[in-house]
């Protein structure tokens, strides 16, 4: 088998290996056990470098192409897919082994990823200004000028509020985590069918995680 290539993003961190969107892709391909190797683009020249290449664009929210990275070549079927999810489902397609969506959760999974940035998005001015501090002054440039579309400068990188913001979101991810009804469901059979010490293991898995998580259903939907 022929390794596959991802297009990621280069920064001055060593090993590079910082981008949202590429860490998707590749977290799925090490994960499969596929050989890949990865093609480190700079962030100013992704427009030039996907375009040469003859990548998709993908859309802005306005619906004007943009192209971005991940992109990911395939050169033992001839694929080119840009886009995180539409390669970790091409992904899952073509290479089923060590399944990454179990029980259909695809669609569970895709929700989860549009949604997640609405709860970083309070606090996300100074990640983005951190993340200038990595790339190169070009690229720096044409990231600003990006991204300051939709998240209008000046960004700030020392604000403590945008600390409170960036916990109080990852507390709504947590939650809905958490309160995953599903899971309460057979930790209720669990907790009901087993013997007393038989849940209490089961309880003391994960710090406690599991107990708290049917008390916090039960809770939110009033059957305490
Ligand atoms: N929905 C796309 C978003 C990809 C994306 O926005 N990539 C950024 C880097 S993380 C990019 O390439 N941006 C190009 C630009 O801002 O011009 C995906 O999941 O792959």
């Amino acid at each position: 088998m022929l390794p596959l290539v991802l297009y990621d993003i280069l920064s001055d961190l060593p090993g590079n290996n910082w981008s949202t969107n590429p860490a998707k892709p590749r977290f799925v391909l090490s994960y499969k056990d596929i050989p890949f190797v990865t093609l480190w683009v700079e962030y100013s020249d992704i427009p030039i470098a996907m375009k040469a290449i003859g990548a998709k664009p993908n859309k802005r929210r306005n619906g004007s192409d943009i192209y971005t990275v991940p992109v990911l070549s395939d050169p033992n079927t001839g694929a080119l897919i840009t886009d995180s999810l539409e390669i970790a489902s091409y992904l899952e397609k073509t290479y089923p082994e060590k399944p990454i969506f179990p029980s259909n959760s695809e669609p569970q999974i895709r929700t989860f990823d549009s949604a997640y940035p609405s709860l970083i998005r309070p606090a996300i001015k100074f990640i983005l200004a951190r993340c200038t501090e990595i790339l190169s002054p070009a690229s720096a440039k044409f990231f600003m000028g990006a991204r300051s579309v939709d998240i209008p400068l000046p960004w700030d990188a020392t604000r403590d509020a945008d600390w409170e913001l960036l916990e109080k979101g990852h507390n709504t991810a947590y939650d809905w985590y958490q309160k995953n009804i599903i899971v309460a469901c057979w930790l209720l059979t669990f907790k009901r069918v087993l013997k007393e010490d038989e849940w209490a293991r089961i309880s003391s898995w994960n710090g406690g995680k599991w107990a708290q998580v049917l008390a916090d259903v039960e809770k939110e939907c009033k059957l305490a």
